[in-house]
């Protein structure tokens, strides 16, 4: 009787003559098969379970490679490509916005500068809020702000001047 398990592209070929034994070698074999199946490669093939090794350690795992042309460390998302072995400057990770500009990756920190550095879909999301400062004193007033990216004339991004009228009183000179 000629006994074949597939396995992994590999086939298993025994040869049972009728024997107990050689009928026990064919029942190890479909055992070792299942087992393999399970993620656990026989190897060497031979039923024993103490060096069997697991099939993730062996077999190539296919999948997405990103490439990073600036370097950032982050690929980008529009060109993965699925292979198994990555191509030379591909990585796993993905999220780059611009793979042609070295500051612009998902950890960059937002710049006031019409980029959306930071890869989070918004363009200077980080703009500061502008108070004005009517006497020149450095202490801007809430109840006049401007929200934008260049320093306005006449305005601060400290706030809290009780008196903006008054060059000399500012918080702790002559403001609570
Ligand atoms: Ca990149
Ligand atoms: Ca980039
Ligand atoms: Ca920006
Ligand atoms: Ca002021």
């Amino acid at each position: 009787m000629r006994f074949t398990v597939p396995l992994h592209g590999t086939r298993y070929d025994s040869y049972a003559k009728g024997s107990i034994m050689s009928r026990i070698t064919v029942a190890l074999l479909c055992l070792a098969s299942v087992f393999a199946l399970s993620g656990f490669r026989d190897v060497p093939a031979d039923a024993n379970t103490d060096t069997d090794v697991s099939v993730a350690a062996i077999d190539c795992v296919t999948g997405l490679w990103y490439p990073d042309s600036d370097g950032d460390r982050y690929g980008d998302p529009n060109r993965a490509v699925l292979t198994c072995a990555p191509p030379a400057g591909y990585l796993r990770v993905a999220g780059d916005c611009d793979d042609s500009q070295v500051t612009v990756h998902p950890d960059a920190v937002e710049q006031c500068n019409g980029v959306d550095d930071n890869c989070s879909g918004e363009v200077d999301e980080t703009v500061p809020t502008w108070y004005r400062d009517g006497d020149g004193d450095g202490w801007g007033v809430e109840a006049s702000t401007w929200t934008r990216c260049d320093q306005p004339a006449g305005f601060t991004t400290v706030v809290g001047d009780c008196n903006d009228d008054n060059a000399k009183v500012f918080p702790r000179h002559g403001c609570p």
